[in-house]
Protein backbone atom coordinates (compact mmCIF):
# COMPACT_ATOMS: atom_id res chain seq x y z
CA UNK A 1 0.00 0.00 0.00
CA UNK A 2 2.68 2.56 0.97
CA UNK A 3 2.18 6.48 0.64
CA UNK A 4 -1.14 6.68 -1.28
CA UNK A 5 -2.58 9.98 -2.60
CA UNK A 6 -5.80 9.90 -3.36
CA UNK A 7 -8.04 12.90 -5.18
CA UNK A 8 -11.29 13.45 -7.42
CA UNK A 9 -10.31 13.61 -11.11
CA UNK A 10 -13.08 15.70 -11.79
CA UNK A 11 -15.25 18.70 -10.20
CA UNK A 12 -15.48 16.67 -6.81
CA UNK A 13 -18.16 14.28 -5.45
CA UNK A 14 -16.49 11.36 -7.14
CA UNK A 15 -16.99 8.79 -4.58
CA UNK A 16 -14.10 9.32 -2.96
CA UNK A 17 -14.76 8.86 0.73
CA UNK A 18 -15.70 5.43 -0.38
CA UNK A 19 -12.46 4.84 -2.09
CA UNK A 20 -11.21 6.38 0.86
CA UNK A 21 -12.84 4.12 2.97
CA UNK A 22 -11.76 1.09 1.54
CA UNK A 23 -8.72 2.32 1.23
CA UNK A 24 -8.14 3.14 4.74
CA UNK A 25 -8.60 -0.82 5.57
CA UNK A 26 -4.88 -0.84 4.90
CA UNK A 27 -3.61 2.38 6.34
CA UNK A 28 -2.26 3.10 9.45
CA UNK A 29 -2.55 7.41 8.94
CA UNK A 30 -5.13 9.03 6.88
CA UNK A 31 -4.60 12.71 6.29
CA UNK A 32 -6.39 15.62 4.73
CA UNK A 33 -4.11 18.42 3.38
CA UNK A 34 -6.75 20.75 1.81
CA UNK A 35 -10.08 22.40 1.85
CA UNK A 36 -12.21 22.75 4.39
CA UNK A 37 -16.33 22.06 5.89
CA UNK A 38 -16.96 22.48 1.83
CA UNK A 39 -16.43 18.84 1.47
CA UNK A 40 -18.58 16.61 2.16
CA UNK A 41 -18.17 12.63 2.33
CA UNK A 42 -20.75 10.04 3.14
CA UNK A 43 -20.01 6.78 3.85
CA UNK A 44 -22.28 3.78 4.27
CA UNK A 45 -21.29 0.83 7.21
CA UNK A 46 -23.64 -1.78 8.30
CA UNK A 47 -26.61 -0.08 6.89
CA UNK A 48 -25.16 2.91 8.63
CA UNK A 49 -24.77 6.40 7.20
CA UNK A 50 -21.86 8.51 8.21
CA UNK A 51 -21.69 12.12 7.07
CA UNK A 52 -17.91 13.46 7.44
CA UNK A 53 -16.84 17.15 6.40
CA UNK A 54 -13.63 17.17 8.03
CA UNK A 55 -12.71 14.43 10.45
CA UNK A 56 -10.98 11.93 7.72
CA UNK A 57 -13.32 8.71 7.06
CA UNK A 58 -10.63 6.71 8.54
CA UNK A 59 -11.42 7.42 11.89
CA UNK A 60 -14.55 4.50 11.53
CA UNK A 61 -11.49 2.08 11.75
CA UNK A 62 -10.29 1.81 15.48
CA UNK A 63 -6.49 1.72 14.76
CA UNK A 64 -6.39 4.40 12.05
CA UNK A 65 -4.92 7.27 12.58
CA UNK A 66 -6.68 10.68 11.40
CA UNK A 67 -5.11 14.13 10.82
CA UNK A 68 -6.20 16.86 9.44
CA UNK A 69 -2.81 18.72 7.91
CA UNK A 70 -1.89 22.47 7.63
CA UNK A 71 -3.57 22.73 4.19
CA UNK A 72 -7.16 22.59 5.52
CA UNK A 73 -8.78 25.06 6.88
CA UNK A 74 -10.74 24.37 10.22
CA UNK A 75 -14.28 25.54 11.23
CA UNK A 76 -14.32 24.35 14.65
CA UNK A 77 -17.63 24.29 15.08
CA UNK A 78 -18.50 21.62 12.46
CA UNK A 79 -15.87 20.00 13.94
CA UNK A 80 -17.08 19.29 17.61
CA UNK A 81 -20.50 18.82 16.02
CA UNK A 82 -18.51 15.97 13.90
CA UNK A 83 -16.73 14.72 16.95
CA UNK A 84 -19.79 14.65 19.38
CA UNK A 85 -21.92 12.53 16.14
CA UNK A 86 -19.27 10.21 16.46
CA UNK A 87 -19.12 9.71 19.63
CA UNK A 88 -22.61 9.05 20.32
CA UNK A 89 -22.44 6.57 18.05
CA UNK A 90 -19.60 5.26 20.46
CA UNK A 91 -16.99 5.88 17.61
CA UNK A 92 -13.80 6.80 19.45
CA UNK A 93 -11.90 10.03 18.47
CA UNK A 94 -8.93 9.20 20.05
CA UNK A 95 -6.94 8.61 16.72
CA UNK A 96 -7.32 12.28 15.43
CA UNK A 97 -5.02 14.70 15.17
CA UNK A 98 -5.47 18.42 14.07
CA UNK A 99 -2.63 20.72 12.98
CA UNK A 100 -1.54 23.64 14.65
CA UNK A 101 -0.65 25.39 11.74
CA UNK A 102 -3.98 25.52 10.29
CA UNK A 103 -6.17 28.03 9.09
CA UNK A 104 -9.51 28.86 11.17
CA UNK A 105 -12.88 29.49 9.57
CA UNK A 106 -14.00 32.64 11.47
CA UNK A 107 -18.19 33.61 11.63
CA UNK A 108 -17.07 36.82 9.36
CA UNK A 109 -15.44 34.69 7.12
CA UNK A 110 -18.82 32.79 5.99
CA UNK A 111 -20.76 36.20 6.09
CA UNK A 112 -18.23 37.47 3.51
CA UNK A 113 -18.19 34.44 1.79
CA UNK A 114 -22.77 34.52 1.48
CA UNK A 115 -22.19 38.01 0.63
CA UNK A 116 -19.28 38.75 -1.62
CA UNK A 117 -21.11 35.68 -3.50
CA UNK A 118 -24.45 38.17 -3.52
CA UNK A 119 -22.96 40.76 -4.90
CA UNK A 120 -21.35 39.32 -7.47
CA UNK A 121 -24.78 38.59 -9.18
CA UNK A 122 -24.47 37.00 -12.97
CA UNK A 123 -20.55 36.54 -11.67
CA UNK A 124 -21.27 33.94 -8.71
CA UNK A 125 -19.36 31.16 -8.55
CA UNK A 126 -21.49 29.37 -6.57
CA UNK A 127 -19.71 28.51 -3.36
CA UNK A 128 -20.93 26.19 -0.42
CA UNK A 129 -21.11 29.36 1.49
CA UNK A 130 -19.39 27.77 4.25
CA UNK A 131 -16.44 30.67 4.36
CA UNK A 132 -13.58 28.57 2.06
CA UNK A 133 -12.65 31.52 -0.01
CA UNK A 134 -12.51 34.10 3.08
CA UNK A 135 -10.35 31.57 5.37
CA UNK A 136 -7.96 31.14 2.40
CA UNK A 137 -8.07 35.06 1.47
CA UNK A 138 -7.15 35.71 4.99
CA UNK A 139 -4.39 33.24 5.53
CA UNK A 140 -3.08 34.41 2.17
CA UNK A 141 -3.44 38.19 2.86
CA UNK A 142 -1.90 37.16 6.54
CA UNK A 143 -4.58 38.16 8.58
CA UNK A 144 -6.02 34.35 9.11
CA UNK A 145 -6.09 32.51 12.51
CA UNK A 146 -4.37 29.75 13.06
CA UNK A 147 -5.35 26.63 15.44
CA UNK A 148 -2.23 27.35 17.53
CA UNK A 149 -3.72 30.90 17.98
CA UNK A 150 -6.71 29.48 19.13
CA UNK A 151 -4.72 27.88 21.63
CA UNK A 152 -3.49 31.02 23.63
CA UNK A 153 -6.15 32.60 25.23
CA UNK A 154 -4.55 35.80 26.25
CA UNK A 155 -2.55 36.20 22.75
CA UNK A 156 -6.29 35.43 21.02
CA UNK A 157 -8.24 37.79 22.82
CA UNK A 158 -6.33 40.58 21.09
CA UNK A 159 -5.53 39.09 17.46
CA UNK A 160 -9.32 39.19 17.54
CA UNK A 161 -10.30 42.09 18.75
CA UNK A 162 -7.93 43.94 16.45
CA UNK A 163 -9.41 41.74 13.09
CA UNK A 164 -13.18 41.78 13.82
CA UNK A 165 -13.05 45.41 14.44
CA UNK A 166 -11.14 45.25 10.88
CA UNK A 167 -13.25 42.92 9.54
CA UNK A 168 -16.51 45.14 11.11
CA UNK A 169 -15.90 47.89 8.57
CA UNK A 170 -15.92 45.72 5.71
CA UNK A 171 -19.08 43.88 6.90
CA UNK A 172 -20.52 47.31 7.25
CA UNK A 173 -19.17 49.43 4.67
CA UNK A 174 -18.99 46.76 1.81
CA UNK A 175 -21.60 44.72 2.49
CA UNK A 176 -24.26 46.57 5.12
CA UNK A 177 -24.41 43.86 7.28
CA UNK A 178 -24.67 43.93 11.21
CA UNK A 179 -21.59 44.31 13.18
CA UNK A 180 -20.10 41.36 14.96
CA UNK A 181 -19.89 41.78 18.58
CA UNK A 182 -16.16 40.81 19.38
CA UNK A 183 -16.25 40.01 22.78
CA UNK A 184 -18.87 37.36 22.11
CA UNK A 185 -17.04 35.54 18.86
CA UNK A 186 -13.94 35.56 21.44
CA UNK A 187 -16.01 33.75 24.15
CA UNK A 188 -17.02 31.19 21.65
CA UNK A 189 -14.06 30.05 19.50
CA UNK A 190 -12.68 30.20 23.10
CA UNK A 191 -15.22 27.42 24.61
CA UNK A 192 -14.29 25.57 20.76
CA UNK A 193 -10.50 25.93 21.41
CA UNK A 194 -10.56 23.82 25.11
CA UNK A 195 -12.81 21.39 23.17
CA UNK A 196 -9.94 20.84 20.84
CA UNK A 197 -6.91 21.64 22.47
CA UNK A 198 -6.37 17.62 23.17
CA UNK A 199 -6.15 16.84 19.36
CA UNK A 200 -3.87 19.29 18.52
CA UNK A 201 -0.14 19.08 16.98
CA UNK A 202 2.66 19.34 14.76
CA UNK A 203 1.02 16.83 12.79
CA UNK A 204 3.54 17.52 9.85
CA UNK A 205 6.13 16.14 12.49
CA UNK A 206 4.16 13.31 13.15
CA UNK A 207 3.71 12.31 9.53
CA UNK A 208 7.25 12.09 8.97
CA UNK A 209 7.49 9.97 11.83
CA UNK A 210 4.78 7.36 10.83
CA UNK A 211 7.19 7.73 7.68
CA UNK A 212 10.36 6.85 8.85
CA UNK A 213 8.82 3.78 11.04
CA UNK A 214 7.12 2.36 7.61
CA UNK A 215 3.77 3.57 7.93
CA UNK A 216 1.32 3.16 5.36
CA UNK A 217 -0.06 6.53 4.89
CA UNK A 218 -2.94 7.79 2.83
CA UNK A 219 -3.69 11.17 1.82
CA UNK A 220 -7.31 11.95 0.97
CA UNK A 221 -7.88 15.10 -1.46
CA UNK A 222 -11.30 16.83 -1.26
CA UNK A 223 -13.26 18.00 -4.01
CA UNK A 224 -11.24 17.46 -7.35
CA UNK A 225 -8.90 18.52 -9.80
CA UNK A 226 -10.82 20.84 -12.38
CA UNK A 227 -11.94 23.07 -8.91
CA UNK A 228 -8.28 23.51 -8.00
CA UNK A 229 -7.43 26.73 -7.44
CA UNK A 230 -4.47 26.58 -9.90
CA UNK A 231 -5.35 23.65 -12.63
CA UNK A 232 -9.17 24.06 -12.20
CA UNK A 233 -11.45 26.55 -14.40
CA UNK A 234 -10.92 29.40 -12.35
CA UNK A 235 -12.43 31.63 -11.49
CA UNK A 236 -14.85 28.87 -10.98
CA UNK A 237 -12.64 26.59 -8.35
CA UNK A 238 -12.19 26.43 -5.01
CA UNK A 239 -9.59 28.00 -3.05
CA UNK A 240 -6.89 25.13 -2.43
CA UNK A 241 -5.31 22.72 -4.66
CA UNK A 242 -6.82 19.24 -4.27
CA UNK A 243 -4.61 17.71 -6.95
CA UNK A 244 -1.83 15.63 -5.99
CA UNK A 245 0.54 18.20 -5.76
CA UNK A 246 -1.14 19.66 -2.52
CA UNK A 247 -1.04 16.49 -1.04
CA UNK A 248 2.82 17.71 -0.15
CA UNK A 249 2.21 21.27 0.42
CA UNK A 250 -0.63 20.44 2.75
CA UNK A 251 0.85 18.41 5.17
CA UNK A 252 4.83 19.64 5.06
CA UNK A 253 5.57 16.45 3.33
CA UNK A 254 8.40 16.38 0.47
CA UNK A 255 7.32 14.73 -3.17
CA UNK A 256 10.19 12.12 -2.76
CA UNK A 257 8.12 10.07 0.05
CA UNK A 258 4.47 9.66 -2.50
CA UNK A 259 4.47 5.94 -3.56
CA UNK A 260 1.31 6.04 -5.98
CA UNK A 261 -1.44 8.50 -6.62
CA UNK A 262 -5.26 7.19 -7.30
CA UNK A 263 -7.25 8.94 -9.13
CA UNK A 264 -11.44 8.79 -8.97
CA UNK A 265 -13.51 9.05 -11.38
CA UNK A 266 -17.74 8.77 -11.65
CA UNK A 267 -18.53 6.70 -14.79
CA UNK A 268 -20.18 9.61 -15.88
CA UNK A 269 -19.86 13.25 -14.47
CA UNK A 270 -21.12 15.61 -12.23
CA UNK A 271 -20.45 19.30 -11.43
CA UNK A 272 -22.04 21.30 -8.59
CA UNK A 273 -22.08 25.13 -8.51
CA UNK A 274 -21.74 27.25 -11.93
CA UNK A 275 -18.89 27.06 -14.71
CA UNK A 276 -18.62 25.54 -18.07
CA UNK A 277 -19.36 21.86 -18.38
CA UNK A 278 -18.94 20.77 -21.69
CA UNK A 279 -20.69 17.43 -21.31
CA UNK A 280 -23.71 18.57 -19.34
CA UNK A 281 -26.64 17.05 -20.56
CA UNK A 282 -29.88 19.56 -20.17
CA UNK A 283 -33.15 17.61 -20.25
CA UNK A 284 -34.45 14.08 -18.94
CA UNK A 285 -31.34 11.84 -19.63
CA UNK A 286 -29.50 14.60 -17.26
CA UNK A 287 -32.57 13.76 -14.62
CA UNK A 288 -32.13 10.23 -15.37
CA UNK A 289 -28.78 10.41 -14.18
CA UNK A 290 -29.31 12.91 -11.17
CA UNK A 291 -32.30 10.80 -9.34
CA UNK A 292 -30.67 7.16 -10.25
CA UNK A 293 -27.20 8.53 -8.80
CA UNK A 294 -28.96 10.32 -5.98
CA UNK A 295 -26.85 13.55 -7.12
CA UNK A 296 -27.05 16.12 -4.48
CA UNK A 297 -24.79 17.33 -2.39
CA UNK A 298 -23.75 16.29 0.99
CA UNK A 299 -22.74 19.68 2.32
CA UNK A 300 -25.21 22.18 0.62
CA UNK A 301 -28.12 19.50 -0.49
CA UNK A 302 -27.82 21.03 -3.92
CA UNK A 303 -28.59 19.47 -7.06
CA UNK A 304 -25.62 18.00 -9.31
CA UNK A 305 -25.48 19.18 -12.82
CA UNK A 306 -25.25 15.63 -14.71
CA UNK A 307 -23.14 14.97 -17.90
CA UNK A 308 -21.76 12.09 -19.93
CA UNK A 309 -17.71 10.96 -19.21
CA UNK A 310 -15.09 13.69 -20.02
CA UNK A 311 -12.25 11.93 -21.30
CA UNK A 312 -10.49 14.93 -22.09
CA UNK A 313 -10.74 16.24 -18.53
CA UNK A 314 -9.96 12.24 -17.50
CA UNK A 315 -6.41 12.78 -19.47
CA UNK A 316 -5.54 16.43 -18.35
CA UNK A 317 -6.30 14.98 -14.66
CA UNK A 318 -3.83 11.92 -15.30
CA UNK A 319 -1.33 14.48 -16.50
CA UNK A 320 -1.97 17.13 -13.76
CA UNK A 321 -1.82 14.29 -10.80
CA UNK A 322 0.90 12.03 -12.11
CA UNK A 323 -1.82 9.78 -11.80
CA UNK A 324 -0.79 5.92 -11.75
CA UNK A 325 -4.30 4.08 -11.63
CA UNK A 326 -8.02 5.41 -11.81
CA UNK A 327 -11.07 3.86 -9.91
CA UNK A 328 -14.28 4.18 -11.59
CA UNK A 329 -17.65 4.82 -9.19
CA UNK A 330 -21.08 4.79 -9.89
CA UNK A 331 -20.87 2.62 -12.54
CA UNK A 332 -24.49 1.15 -11.74
CA UNK A 333 -25.95 4.60 -12.13
CA UNK A 334 -25.74 3.61 -15.83
CA UNK A 335 -26.86 0.23 -15.95
CA UNK A 336 -30.64 0.91 -17.70
CA UNK A 337 -29.63 3.48 -20.72
CA UNK A 338 -30.03 2.09 -24.19
CA UNK A 339 -26.78 4.22 -25.06
CA UNK A 340 -23.78 5.96 -23.41
CA UNK A 341 -21.63 8.69 -24.88
CA UNK A 342 -18.10 9.37 -24.16
CA UNK A 343 -16.27 12.71 -24.66
CA UNK A 344 -13.39 11.88 -26.88
CA UNK A 345 -11.95 15.14 -27.64
CA UNK A 346 -13.48 18.84 -27.94
CA UNK A 347 -14.48 21.18 -30.68
CA UNK A 348 -13.01 24.39 -30.14
CA UNK A 349 -13.66 26.74 -32.73
CA UNK A 350 -13.80 25.01 -35.59
CA UNK A 351 -10.75 22.79 -34.56
CA UNK A 352 -10.46 19.30 -32.61
CA UNK A 353 -8.57 19.04 -30.07
CA UNK A 354 -7.57 16.24 -27.52
CA UNK A 355 -6.40 18.24 -24.94
CA UNK A 356 -8.18 20.68 -21.72
CA UNK A 357 -7.20 24.26 -22.82
CA UNK A 358 -5.47 26.04 -19.67
CA UNK A 359 -6.95 29.13 -21.23
CA UNK A 360 -11.02 29.67 -19.29
CA UNK A 361 -12.30 31.21 -21.92
CA UNK A 362 -11.55 28.50 -24.71
CA UNK A 363 -12.85 25.80 -22.03
CA UNK A 364 -16.28 27.62 -22.10
CA UNK A 365 -16.54 27.17 -25.98
CA UNK A 366 -14.99 23.57 -26.13
CA UNK A 367 -18.46 21.63 -27.64
CA UNK A 368 -17.91 18.00 -27.19
CA UNK A 369 -17.36 15.30 -29.59
CA UNK A 370 -19.25 12.01 -28.56
CA UNK A 371 -18.30 8.35 -29.33
CA UNK A 372 -21.62 6.38 -28.76
CA UNK A 373 -21.26 3.06 -26.27
CA UNK A 374 -23.68 0.94 -26.46
CA UNK A 375 -25.77 -0.28 -22.75
CA UNK A 376 -25.55 -3.00 -20.74
CA UNK A 377 -29.14 -2.58 -19.43
CA UNK A 378 -28.76 -5.40 -16.93
CA UNK A 379 -28.13 -4.69 -13.12
CA UNK A 380 -24.57 -4.79 -12.23
CA UNK A 381 -24.82 -4.00 -8.79
CA UNK A 382 -24.36 -7.34 -7.66
CA UNK A 383 -20.95 -8.02 -9.64
CA UNK A 384 -17.97 -9.24 -7.40
CA UNK A 385 -15.18 -9.52 -10.57
CA UNK A 386 -14.84 -8.26 -13.67
CA UNK A 387 -15.87 -11.48 -15.57
CA UNK A 388 -19.08 -10.84 -14.15
CA UNK A 389 -19.93 -7.68 -15.68
CA UNK A 390 -21.67 -8.03 -18.70
CA UNK A 391 -19.39 -7.52 -21.74
CA UNK A 392 -20.64 -3.71 -22.68
CA UNK A 393 -20.21 -2.49 -19.61
CA UNK A 394 -16.80 -4.25 -19.72
CA UNK A 395 -16.29 -2.72 -23.22
CA UNK A 396 -16.69 0.74 -21.52
CA UNK A 397 -14.74 0.38 -18.97
CA UNK A 398 -11.83 -0.91 -21.27
CA UNK A 399 -12.38 2.45 -23.32
CA UNK A 400 -12.45 4.43 -20.44
CA UNK A 401 -8.75 3.12 -19.37
CA UNK A 402 -7.47 3.41 -23.15
CA UNK A 403 -8.86 6.85 -23.35
CA UNK A 404 -7.57 7.91 -20.10
CA UNK A 405 -3.92 6.14 -20.57
CA UNK A 406 -3.80 4.70 -17.11
CA UNK A 407 -5.30 1.13 -15.97
CA UNK A 408 -8.99 1.03 -14.02
CA UNK A 409 -8.10 -0.57 -10.34
CA UNK A 410 -11.12 -0.29 -8.82
CA UNK A 411 -14.58 -0.15 -9.59
CA UNK A 412 -17.22 0.55 -7.58
CA UNK A 413 -21.43 -0.28 -8.29
CA UNK A 414 -22.93 1.11 -5.46
CA UNK A 415 -22.60 3.02 -1.70
CA UNK A 416 -21.77 -0.17 0.23
CA UNK A 417 -18.17 -1.46 0.91
CA UNK A 418 -18.98 -4.50 -0.63
CA UNK A 419 -20.20 -3.31 -4.01
CA UNK A 420 -16.97 -2.92 -5.36
CA UNK A 421 -14.45 -4.89 -7.68
CA UNK A 422 -10.50 -4.75 -7.10
CA UNK A 423 -9.03 -5.44 -10.38
CA UNK A 424 -6.23 -7.64 -9.87
P1 LIG B 1 -16.20 26.85 -2.14
O1 LIG B 1 -17.34 26.77 -1.15
O2 LIG B 1 -15.54 28.19 -2.13
O3 LIG B 1 -15.24 25.73 -2.02
O4 LIG B 1 -16.91 26.72 -3.58
C1 LIG B 1 -16.18 26.96 -4.76
C2 LIG B 1 -16.51 25.96 -5.85
O5 LIG B 1 -16.12 24.66 -5.43
C3 LIG B 1 -17.22 23.78 -5.48
N1 LIG B 1 -17.19 22.82 -4.39
C4 LIG B 1 -17.64 21.59 -4.50
N2 LIG B 1 -18.10 20.89 -5.56
C5 LIG B 1 -18.51 19.62 -5.32
N3 LIG B 1 -18.54 19.04 -4.09
C6 LIG B 1 -18.12 19.75 -3.01
N4 LIG B 1 -18.36 19.38 -1.76
C7 LIG B 1 -19.75 19.16 -1.26
C8 LIG B 1 -20.02 17.70 -1.43
C9 LIG B 1 -20.69 20.09 -2.06
C10 LIG B 1 -22.10 20.29 -1.57
O6 LIG B 1 -19.08 16.94 -1.23
O7 LIG B 1 -21.09 17.25 -1.78
O8 LIG B 1 -22.60 19.69 -0.64
O9 LIG B 1 -22.75 21.17 -2.19
C11 LIG B 1 -17.58 21.04 -3.19
N5 LIG B 1 -17.05 21.95 -2.37
C12 LIG B 1 -16.80 23.04 -3.11
C13 LIG B 1 -18.44 24.69 -5.32
O10 LIG B 1 -19.62 24.08 -5.81
C14 LIG B 1 -18.01 25.87 -6.16
O11 LIG B 1 -18.18 25.56 -7.51
MG1 LIG C 1 -18.58 15.25 -1.87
Amino acid sequence: MANVIVIGAQWGDEGKGKITDLLSRSADVVVRYQGGVNAGHTIVVNGQTFKLHLIPSGILYPKTECMIGCGTVIDPQVLIAELDQLEALGISTRNLLISETAHVTMPYHRLIDQASEERRGNHKIGTTGRGIGPTYADKSERTGIRVLDLMNPEGLREQLEWTINYKNVILEKLYNLPLLDPKQVIDEYLGYAERLRPYVVDTSLKIYDAIQRRRNILFEGAQGTLLDLDHGTYPYVTSSNPVAGGACVGTGLGPTMIDRVIGIAKAYTTRVGEGPFPTEIDGEMGEVLCTRGAEFGTTTGRRRRCGWFDAVIGRYAVRINGMDCLAITKLDVLDELEEIQVCVAYEIDGERSEHFPSNARKFARCRPIYKTMPGWRTSTSDCRTLEELPKQALDYLKFLAELTEVPIAIVSLGASRDQTIIVE
